[in-house]
């Protein structure tokens, strides 16, 4: 099997965390690229290629045939030569709509933080990001954990997200719950007892070998206020 090379920021979990879950759960050989010596240089250089269908932003993967950036589309392709989608149309349908629907949720998790623009410091729009918090909290938060919590009540006790297989969903939605923990503490606390199935799921993820020792690894970097996920107190209300 030829070793994948995975290009996302060093410093951070970020979105790229996403795609080394699914490396690492499956035990392939991956390469983090922006992590070794020239690295960031490297993966700057690829997205300010002449080739039209050059990566927008990190994380990307490249494989043997191609470049492929966007998170849901990596994890789609990926997800069957890693065995972590089922080979069928629908059921992998199913869960590129579910990793879109992550997607939609990491970027409201994103804007809880930055809400007026990356390019100004989380100091300059603090007054906006806990308008946009207090929503999220209150609202966002809640509504999405609780579609998934739906998904997985449509599948027997003991199942994931698409039925008794783990998938790349299920990887995603554990570091999705780490993340939210992290970040609101307090209003993750409030919503513990409406999620059980997803908690659920998230521990049987952690505790997937692969992962498990991922986890317990140097290559496992601790959030940081740098990252998508971010502690600031002053955001993390209580519903
Ligand atoms: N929708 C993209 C989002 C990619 C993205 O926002 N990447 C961030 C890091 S997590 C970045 O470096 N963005 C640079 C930019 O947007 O200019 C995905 O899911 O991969």
């Amino acid at each position: 099997m030829s070793t994948y090379e995975l290009y996302y920021w060093p410093s951070i979990q970020g979105r790229g965390e996403f795609i080394r879950l699914a490396f690492e759960d499956a035990g392939a050989a991956y390469v983090d690229v922006a992590r070794g010596p020239d690295g960031i240089k490297l993966m700057q250089s690829m997205m300010q290629s002449g080739d039209s269908l050059r990566p927008f932003a990190p994380p990307f993967v490249k494989t043997k045939e191609l470049i492929l950036a966007q998170v849901a589309n990596i994890l789609n392709f990926l997800g069957l030569r890693l065995g972590l989608v089922s080979s069928d149309e629908e059921g992998r349908a199913r869960a590129l709509q579910l990793q879109l629907t992550i997607a939609d949720f990491l970027s409201e998790i994103h804007d809880t933080h930055h809400p007026v623009s990356n390019a100004m410091y989380y100091e300059e729009q603090v007054e906006a990001a806990k308008k946009r918090s207090e929503q999220f909290v209150r609202l966002r938060m809640p509504k999405f954990l609780s579609y998934f919590e739906g998904a997985l009540s449509q599948q027997a006790s003991g199942s994931y997200l698409l039925g008794s297989q783990c998938s790349y969903v299920d990887l995603s939605l554990f570091q999705t719950l780490a993340g939210l923990e992290y970040a609101f503490p307090k209003a993750f606390d409030s919503l513990r007892g409406s999620i059980p199935r997803s908690l659920e799921v998230a521990e049987r993820v952690k505790a997937r070998p692969g992962i498990a020792a991922y986890l317990g690894s140097s290559r496992r970097l601790p959030f940081n206020q740098h990252d998508l996920f971010r502690h600031y107190p002053e955001l993390d209300l209580n519903q």
